[in-house]
C-alpha cells in the first residue's frame, strides 16, 4: 500500500476513519455529485458505488443531470437515475448515509438539493475544492488533492480487506485522468502516478478509457471546435488569447452551448499565452458565459470575481448579461490586463 508524503493531516485522517465508521455499521447509501458531471464526478461515484457494494452494502445513486455519453461506458453507469420529484422519496427517506461527491457547495446539486438537506441520513462530503459552504455532518477534503478519486483511493485503503476490483479502478482512472488533464495539471505528482500504477494493475485500460473519454467528438462539435479555433485573437502583447463563440456558430454547425466544454484549454497552447478567455453566447437569451484559463503565477480568480463570478486560481468562470457582443469583449480585454501584469 502506498501512501501520500505526510501531505494528510491529522484532521484529514481522523475525518477518514470516522466516515469508515459510519459505513461499517450504515446499510442503505445514496450516492451524488454535482450538475453537469465531468469524469471526477461520475468516476467518484461509480468507484463509491462497487466500493460499497463490495462490502455488501445497498447503494442508490441519483444525479441532477444526465451521465454525459462519453462516461456511460463505464460499469454501473447504466443505473444512475436521474432525479426527479418525489420519485425517491423512500430513498432519501431510508438512507442512513448520503455522500455528496466533488462539490462542496449544496447548490450544485440543484433541485435535488432540498431532499439531500432534508433527510436524516448523515450527509458526508468528499471533496478537493476551496472554501467549502457548510451543509453536511462531515468532509473529507483535501484541496491539495488532483482529484476526489485521488481522495477516494485514499479512503478505501484504509480498509483492511480492500481489494481494488476492474471496475473501481476504472472508474478511479477516469476520475484521475479527466481531473488532471491527462495526468499534466499542476497536482499531477509522484503520489497519483503510484495511484495510476496500482489501478493498471488491477485492470484499468488506459487506451481504451482514454479511446471513450476523448475520442467520441461529435464532427458537428469538431466544426463548432474549427470556428473558434478561427475566433482566437492575441492582446496584451500575446499574453492573453481570447476565443469568442457568436450565437450565430451554434445555428451553423448545429450545437448548442454544452458543447463548448473545454474549448478554452485550447487557448493556452499557444506559445506565449499564460491566461486564455472564451466568450460563449447563450443562443437563446441575452447572456455571456465567460471561461477563463491561466497558467504559472497568473491567477484568473480574481478576475471572475470581477464579474460576480468565482472559482479556481487557474480555472474561473463568469456571466453577463444583457450586453453585446463587442462591449462584452472589450470590458473583459480592458480588464484582464490589471491580471497579467504582475
Ligand atoms: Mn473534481
Amino acid at each position: 500500500m502506498i501512501s501520500k508524503n505526510s501531505i494528510n493531516s491529522l484532521e484529514f485522517e481522523k475525518n477518514i476513519k470516522q466516515c469508515n465508521e459510519l459505513i461499517n455499521k450504515s446499510r442503505k447509501f445514496i450516492l451524488t455529485t454535482h450538475v453537469n458531471p465531468d469524469g471526477d464526478a461520475i468516476g467518484s461515484e461509480l468507484a463509491m458505488y462497487h466500493f460499497l457494494l463490495s462490502i455488501g452494502k445497498q447503494v442508490t445513486m441519483i444525479n441532477y443531470s444526465p451521465t454525459p455519453d462519453n462516461y456511460k461506458f463505464l460499469s454501473g453507469s447504466e443505473v444512475i437515475s436521474t432525479f426527479e420529484e418525489n420519485i425517491y422519496n423512500d430513498e432519501i427517506e431510508n438512507a442512513d448515509i448520503i455522500f455528496v461527491l466533488d462539490l462542496n457547495d449544496s447548490s450544485r446539486l440543484k433541485s435535488f438539493e432540498k431532499y439531500v438537506l432534508s433527510s436524516k441520513a448523515k450527509k458526508i462530503v468528499i471533496d478537493h475544492h476551496l472554501e467549502p459552504v457548510p451543509f453536511a455532518d462531515l468532509y473529507i477534503v483535501d484541496s491539495e488533492a488532483c482529484s476526489t478519486g485521488e481522495i477516494l483511493y485514499t479512503i478505501f485503503n484504509k480498509y483492511p480487506e480492500f481489494k481494488i476490483i476492474k471496475d473501481i479502478a476504472s472508474a478511479l482512472y477516469t476520475a484521475i485522468m479527466t481531473d488532471t488533464g491527462s495526468f499534466r495539471f499542476p497536482r499531477t505528482d509522484s503520489y497519483v502516478h503510484e495511484i495510476i500504477s496500482e489501478l493498471l494493475n488491477s485492470g484499468a485500460d488506459p487506451v481504451n478509457i482514454y479511446e471513450e473519454v476523448y475520442n467520441r467528438v461529435p464532427m458537428n462539435t469538431m466544426r463548432l471546435l474549427g470556428k473558434a479555433y478561427a475566433s482566437m485573437e492575441l492582446h496584451h502583447a500575446g499574453k492573453l488569447c481570447l476565443m469568442t463563440i457568436p450565437r450565430e456558430f451554434f445555428g451553423e454547425t448545429q450545437t448548442n452551448e454544452y458543447d463548448v466544454e473545454n474549448f478554452v484549454e485550447h487557448s493556452l497552447s499557444i506559445n506565449g499565452a499564460v491566461m486564455g478567455i472564451l466568450i460563449t453566447e447563450i443562443p437563446s437569451r441575452s447572456e455571456y458565459r465567460l471561461s477563463f484559463r491561466s497558467k504559472g503565477n497568473i491567477s484568473v480568480r480574481e478576475l471572475a470575481l470581477e464579474f460576480n463570478g468565482g472559482g479556481h486560481f487557474h480555472a474561473a468562470g463568469a456571466r453577463i448579461f444583457d450586453s453585446d457582443l463587442n462591449t462584452t469583449k472589450s470590458i473583459i480585454i480592458e480588464k484582464a490586463n490589471k491580471y497579467l501584469s504582475i
